[in-house]
């Protein structure tokens, strides 16, 4: 049995069209359903349905052998003992800075300025401030960032965006674009040996199917 770990939303739907290539087809819609594992139409092939955050610590445990998350997660669990195959380019999006139409983020960071940054990401806000020289005190919050600056709870936030709407609609602005994400596909190292036979013909399915594969470097 190969156990597939997709968090519910757009993960799992963009990752649909990848294990339909693959011929796989998930047999219950998460939507509708409050089962956790969910069956396919391969009697060898399941679905376990996780929280994003939670995807790479099921695959390194061996909880899953195979999962799709975002780059932005992985960076933040570590990413150690996963075998990373394949960048999917689904679920795209970019992490960046964003703070009040009103605050003047040049000019602080100009003035060298300690800025409060709240965020969900503080491995990857962490990382790039310091390679700016840039002090910030990283609040952690695990959700609505977008709501730290406008209650003065922080001067910017480092956020995933994407149509820009959500900074829109609460008079944010993206002063920064820290890194382009898109979600990859993880494999447990053990289960990557022990389950040859079943997980590669899946990645090379996968990989066939990729949309607009990244330009090899
Ligand atoms: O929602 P939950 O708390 O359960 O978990 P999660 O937010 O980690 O999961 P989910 O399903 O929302 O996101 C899973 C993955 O999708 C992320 O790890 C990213 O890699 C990727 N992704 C792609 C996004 C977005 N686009 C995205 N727009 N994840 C989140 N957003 C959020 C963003 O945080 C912000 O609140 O959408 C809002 C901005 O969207 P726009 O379109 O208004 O700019
Ligand atoms: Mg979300």
């Amino acid at each position: 049995m190969i156990t597939l770990a997709l968090s519910k939303g757009r993960i799992f739907d963009e990752t649909l069209p990848l294990l339909a290539a693959a011929g796989i087809e998930v047999l219950e819609d998460p939507e509708k359903s409050r089962k956790l594992i969910l069956p396919t139409n391969q009697p060898g092939v399941r679905v376990v349905l996780v929280r994003a955050t939670d995807v790479p610590t099921y695959v390194e445990y061996g909880g899953a052998d195979l999962g799709v998350t975002g780059k932005d997660t992985l960076i933040e669990h570590g990413g150690q003992g996963l075998y990373q195959p394949l960048d999917l380019q689904i679920a795209q999006c970019r992490m960046s800075v964003a703070v009040r139409a009103d605050f003047d983020y040049a000019s602080a960071v100009r003035q060298g300025s300690r800025l409060k940054v709240a965020t969900k990401y503080t491995a990857i806000a962490r990382e790039f401030f310091a390679s700016k020289g840039v002090h910030v005190d990283l609040i952690k919050l695990y959700g609505s960032m977008e709501l730290a600056p406008l209650t003065g709870l922080a001067d910017a936030i480092v956020d995933l965006v994407s149509t820009g709407s959500t900074l829109k609609a609460n008079h944010l602005v993206e002063v920064e674009r820290i890194m382009d994400i898109s979600s990859r596909l993880v494999v447990n190292q053990a289960a990557l040996k022990l389950k040859q036979r079943a997980i590669q013909p899946l990645i090379d399915a996968f990989s066939k199917a990729i949309i607009n594969p990244p330009v090899p470097t």
